[in-house]
């Protein structure tokens, strides 16, 4: 491989994403792995680190995961010391690990309100300050964020998750700020509507087998006039973990399909005939 070529890869590294049993840590860890990285995740419950482990085998890549909640911070710090004996210290941390819940904001409880700023704006805080000692004594590091475009608009019915999301963008920032001198670097990734289970509920086809009014929204008001996939995420996340992204640091970069750059169009001019054979991709 030329020398350019190798600021692209992660060989060797270890790279640890939180939440990757399935979905987009899922294919996170499936991109790294195929350019060399050690995989090393965690996610809520056995049932899914079983789940992880059987779609890594299958995969042909060697994970390393364990059961770890990341609001939790005792388990978070057993668990990047347990990764640092077993596997090695940790070089690549991608907090992706999210919640979502849609309720109007008059009808949040507070548990919940908490519930979804723990996982996805505390969590991130617990597990970036469990990585950044090793990462400040070894000389490099590179987090990544799970931003989202709800870190830069609302919408009804997400108001924990946009307040998490927008807070997750100025996380990113400041880890920049403040560790930035000693060559880490921490950048989001702002995915716009990923077609994965999070966002299963938005595309289901209404009774009479037409398009959900919401699909029929996003579409409009996306360019490319799709729902992105998850392996549209990868070629992003590998050059964020990699030394060929190393002096970018603290920046959201979204991938969106074109969506924050369009106003969107009225969505009843939109051909929903054109997407009727659309299959539901399973991840
Ligand atoms: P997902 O399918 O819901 O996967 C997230 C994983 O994190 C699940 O395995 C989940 O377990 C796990 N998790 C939840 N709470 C946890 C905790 N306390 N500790 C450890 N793991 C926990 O989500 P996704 O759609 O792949 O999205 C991944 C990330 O990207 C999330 O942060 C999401 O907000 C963000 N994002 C997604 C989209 C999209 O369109 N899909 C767009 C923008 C941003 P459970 O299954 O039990 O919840
Ligand atoms: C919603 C969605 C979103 C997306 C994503 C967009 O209900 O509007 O679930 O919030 O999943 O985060 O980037």
């Amino acid at each position: 491989m030329s020398d350019f070529l190798q600021k692209f890869a992660l060989t060797g590294k270890v790279a640890w994403i939180t939440g990757a049993s399935y979905g987009l840590g899922l294919a996170y860890a499936r991109a790294f792995a195929e350019v060399g990285a050690k995989i090393v995740f965690n996610d809520i419950n056995e049932e899914l680190v079983d789940r992880g482990l059987n779609a890594y085998k299958e995969a042909g890549i060697e994970a390393y995961g364990k059961v770890c909640d990341v609001t939790n911070e005792e388990q978070v710090k057993e668990f990047v010391a347990d990764v640092k004996k077993n596997v090695g210290p940790i070089d690549i941390l991608v907090n992706n690990a999210g919640i979502i819940k849609r309720i109007p904001m008059t009808e949040m409880s507070l548990k919940d309100w908490n519930q979804v700023i723990n996982v996805d704006l505390t969590g991130p805080f617990i597990c970036s300050k469990a990585v950044l000692p090793d990462m400040i004594e070894r000389g490099h590091g590179k987090i990544i964020n799970a931003c989202s475009m709800m870190s830069e608009y609302g919408r009804e019915t997400v108001s924990a998750y946009a307040a998490a999301k927008g807070g997750l963008k100025m996380l990113t920032r400041n880890i920049c700020s403040e560790y930035g001198q000693y060559n880490i670097q921490c950048n989001a990734i702002g995915p716009g509507y990923i077609a994965t289970p999070q966002t299963a509920p938005l595309r289901k086809k209404q009774e009479d087998g037409s398009m959900a009014p919401f699909d029929r929204f996003i579409r409009s008001k996306t360019p490319a006039q799709r729902w992105g996939h998850t392996e549209d995420l990868q070629g992003l996340a590998v050059f964020l973990a990699s030394e060929a992204s190393d002096f970018i640091n603290g920046q959201v970069i979204y991938i969106d399909g074109g969506i924050t750059a369009y106003i969107g169009q009225d969505p009843s001019n939109l051909d929903a005939s054109k997407f009727q054979d659309e299959e539901e991709e399973e991840i």
